[in-house]
Parts: structure tokens; sequence; C-alpha cells
């Protein structure tokens, strides 16, 4: 027995059918079918308004036509037939009425492709392509602008240049242009996925209040009570364009009952989970020393002393920024202090940003390479990102 594959048949293969809309249903999705198989298609599935067949001539006119999948009625689409071996098929968008339209075309001797195969081959460039994929799940305008600079070759001109510098043995040159990409990295893997910023501290300073002061709305379970948030509270929102995940803790602190355990150990997870932390302490209570080892605990975090519209608790506080869950004015200025953290330098337009893990591990590895004094390899690492 031969253990090879066959060659694929590349007529096969060449005769396609992509739903290029959203998964999930929408008012309209898109069909496109591309091969020479589509002519057949077309004469065997696009029917006029008296039933007839329709002709559907190639060029910028769109016809709307009932497309005879094979059920019960025939389904009116819209069809745009680009070129001779390109056809667009607009119809409802039910996710039924689409998965029995791509099962006619698989009949008619389609493959199915996902947007995602049909995008790999559409793009010669796989940056380009990656980048395309990416803008999909962009959620802010101002993201999806820095993944369309990278679509557009930001980042594939700024790999070249490196990889030519190393090439010519301008070393020098290729690390500095690989230290500004490495610096990006951190934006880079936020495009998509938003920031995590964790509120912790003890319980009753007011962390479900500043949740929801930044959120805008009542998203956390605010109570008098210590110990009322026993799970992580979550939401998204939108800080200058950024997306920032704001995740709610029960605080950080001794727990007896095993449910608030649990809730604490969340907490605890969360924290070292964070791209930024958010201490909160009650500032209308003493300071005390188990306040100071949270602070020693987690030097990196941002300290919010809340409740600075009541009287000020006794004792020396290390410094943060002083603000009050209950007045509106100050969540700009918690915000400013975030993004100050998590955007210190915000990219100008046009900046190559490596937006993936896959390629920031090529930057990090080319410099590593250049590092160990090994250009060629180096380079090699960064062109094998560009070929298709
Ligand atoms: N005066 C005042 N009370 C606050 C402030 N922030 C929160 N509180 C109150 O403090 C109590 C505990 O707040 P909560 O947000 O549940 O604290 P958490 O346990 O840290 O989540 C509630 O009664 C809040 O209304 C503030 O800035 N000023
Ligand atoms: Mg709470």
């Amino acid at each position: 027995m031969n253990p090879e594959l066959p060659p694929a048949d590349p007529a096969a293969q060449e005769n396609t059918v992509t739903v290029l809309t959203a998964e999930g249903a929408g008012a309209i999705a898109v069909l496109r079918l591309e091969g020479a198989l589509i002519e057949t298609a077309i004469r065997r599935r696009a029917r006029g308004r008296s039933g007839k067949p329709a002709e559907i001539p190639p060029g910028p006119r769109p016809r709307l036509v009932r497309w005879d999948f094979g059920g019960p009625e025939p389904e009116e689409a819209v069809l745009y037939r680009p070129r001779e071996n390109v056809l667009e098929i607009h119809c409802h968008g039910g996710l039924r009425v689409v998965e029995r339209l791509v099962q006619a075309a698989v009949a008619d001797g389609f493959t199915r492709l996902t947007w995602r195969q049909w995008l790999r081959r559409e793009e010669r460039d796989p940056i380009a392509a990656t980048a395309r994929a990416a803008l999909a799940h962009a959620r802010t305008a101002r993201t999806a602008d820095i993944l369309l600079d990278q679509y557009h070759g930001a980042l594939r001109a700024a790999i070249e240049d490196a990889a030519t510098a190393l090439q010519r043995g301008n070393a020098a040159e290729a690390a500095a242009r690989l230290r500004r990409l490495a610096a990006r990295i951190p934006l880079g893997l936020h495009l998509i996925q938003p920031w995590r910023v964790v509120l912790a501290g003890p319980p009753n300073a007011g962390k479900s209040s500043l949740l929801n002061a930044l959120t805008g709305y009542g998203r956390a379970i605010v109570h008098p009570a210590p110990g009322t948030t026993r799970d992580l509270v979550s939401a998204v929102i939108v800080a200058d364009g950024w997306p920032i995940e704001l995740i709610d803790t029960a605080g950080i602190r001794p727990a007896d009952h095993p449910v608030e355990r649990l809730g604490v150990q969340l907490a605890e997870t969360a924290a070292h989970q964070a791209d930024l932390l958010i201490m909160v302490f009650d500032r209308s209570q003493p300071w005390d020393l188990k306040q100071e080892a949270l602070t020693n605990r987690y030097p990196q975090a941002l300290l919010l002393h809340n409740k600075c519209d009541l009287a000020v608790g006794p004792g020396p506080r290390p410094p943060g920024l002083e603000v009050s869950a209950h007045r509106a004015e100050d969540v700009p200025t918690i915000f400013d202090a975030v993004l100050r953290r998590l955007v210190p330098d915000p990219p100008s337009p046009g900046e190559a940003i490596p937006f993936t893990p896959d390629l920031a591990a090529a930057v990090s590895d080319a410099m590593d390479l250049l590092d160990r004094q090994s250009p060629q390899a180096a380079a090699d690492r960064l062109r094998k990102l560009l070929r298709p």
C-alpha cells in the first residue's frame, strides 16, 4: 500500500465556496463562489421572476434572482459577478438558509473554505492576511486604525528594513529597529485582547463602587457589609479608544468562610494575571500594617486612596491618587492614571506594531539571535514572516 496521499486535484481546489459575512445570524449573508463551475451553477440554480433560467454575465451590474437551492421555495438573492470565475450571492442571513445554500454549492462541486482559509489564499502577504483577520476582532476604531496600518504594510516594511540591515552587516541599525518593534509588543498584543485591569484591596474600600463609577452603570453589587463580591465581576470598557477589561474582586485578606476564601484566591490569581493592578484603600480608615503589607506585596500597583469626600483617617500613607467613587469628576483622573500606565507612549499613525503572539515571538527571537552574534539567523527568522 502506498502511504502517500494522492496529489490534490487542482481543478477541484479551485472551485470554492466561502461565507464572507460574520459567523452567526445576520440580516444579510454573502457567499462567494470561485472557479470554473460557476457557469454550471448559475445555469442550474438561477431563475428569473417567471421561473425561467436567468443569465448572469460578468460585469458590475448586480441582479435580483431566485436561487433554486433544492428547498421548497427558491431563495431571493442578489447576484454579483465581478469576474468570470467569481460570483457573490447576497441573500437573507438566516443560519439555515446560508447553510443550505452552501450545501447546494458543495453538491455542485465547490469545496467549502472558512473565511480565514479564503483570506490566506487571497492575500499573498501573510502579515496582511493576519491583519485582515485581526481586524474582524478589533473592538474600537482606534485599534482598527492601527491594524489597518499593519494591513497596509507598516509592519512588513519595518521587518524588511531590519532584515536588510542585518544582511548588510549593519547590526547597530538592525538592533535599533528591532528594539523599536519590541517596545510596541505590549501594545500590539492588546489591539484585540483588552488590557486586564484588576481592582483589589481590602474589603469595603470601595472597589465595586469604583468599578461602577468607571463603567458608568451598576455592574457590581455594592454593599456596606464587607465581603459582598465573592466572585469576579468584569466589564469591558473603552478609554480613549483603548479596550480595557475592568475586573472587580472580593478583596485580598485572610478569609474564614470557604466561599470567601475562594473569592480571595480568585482575587490573588487575577492580581497576578493583571496588566495593571489597582489597589484601593479606604482613606477614612486608619492606615495600618495590613494595608502596608499589601502595598509591599504588590509594589507595581496603582494606589487609590478612596472616600476622600470623608475626613482622612490617621497614619502616614504611601503616595497615591486621592479620589472618591462618589464623585463623577474623579473618573477622568483615574482613567488618565490608568492610561499613563497602560499606554505611556501612544503610537503615531503608520507606526509598525507586532500585533500577534507569533509576530512578537519572531521579533524577540531575532533580537536574541542578534545578541548571540547570529545576524544571518536573525535575518532568516524575520524573512520567514514575509513569505507566503
Ligand atoms: N463616602 C464614600 N463612601 C464610599 C465611597 N466608595 C464606596 N463607598 C461606600 O463604601 C461601602 C463599600 O463599598 P464597596 O464598593 O462595596 O466596597 P468593596 O468591598 O471594596 O467592593 C459602600 O457603602 C459604598 O457606598 C466613597 O468614595 N465615598
Ligand atoms: Mg465589592
